[in-house]
């Protein structure tokens, strides 16, 4: 008997911890961004498509960025810089960009109108050990996230490589609730069923 309660609270309790993180773990394609080359931008448009369910109801806690086994093609000084977009078309896009500076920063991308706030920018990361790099958003990209999802539930992540970065792969980690935890309605109704469950075995 003391089983079998035992396990109908741990399942009520459990619930919660279960709804607490999810991970969805998204890569672009080609997943190494064609290894950052110098001479370009890239963007990496995400939609509910992409995600495989709306992602304006998708409760997302938080949003990790990762590089997995980057190094620079050479020892000289080089920048990464991340940017996260309002919008981009889905997927990969790649364009072209030999100028200094983040291009995510230049007039040339103002005049498209869409809304970015810088994520991360990385200086020289080493020719030799390659490192796993992982970007955790703060609270103010977070807002702009939610912000960037609620404006045509999209967003997306802008690149600019200045020098050329060999990986193994970007992947964008989403930590999100992935059902609601049970209304207090359903834990009353659990409730009621153990307790008739736990008299008709003293019954017997
Ligand atoms: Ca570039
Ligand atoms: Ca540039
Ligand atoms: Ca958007």
């Amino acid at each position: 008997m003391k089983t079998g309660l035992t396990l109908i609270v741990l399942a009520i309790l459990s619930a919660p911890l279960a709804a607490s993180g999810a991970v969805m773990t998204l890569t672009p394609s080609p997943a190494d961004l064609n290894d950052l080359d110098h001479y370009s931008y890239y963007t990496w448009g995400i939609n509910s498509t992409t995600v495989g369910q709306d992602l304006l109801g998708l409760p997302i806690t938080k949003a990790v960025l990762v590089f997995k086994n980057i190094t620079n093609w050479d020892s000289s000084p080089n920048d990464l810089w991340v940017d996260l977009l309002d919008t981009a078309p889905t997927g990969v896009r790649t364009g072209a960009d030999a100028a200094a500076g983040d291009y995510f920063t230049t007039s040339a991308y103002a005049a498209t109108g869409i809304a970015h706030t810088s994520l991360v920018h990385y200086t020289n990361i080493p020719y030799y050990p390659a490192s796993t790099l992982s970007y955790t958003f703060n609270d103010a990209q977070m807002s702009n996230l939610y912000k960037y999802i609620a404006n045509g539930k999209d967003f997306a992540i802008g690149f600019d490589p200045e020098c050329h970065y060999y990986n193994s792969g970007v992947e964008l980690q989403l930590t999100y609730c992935p059902t609601p935890v049970p209304e207090p309605a359903t834990l009353g109704l659990i409730a009621a069923g153990s307790l008739v469950l736990f008299r008709r075995r003293k019954l017997k």
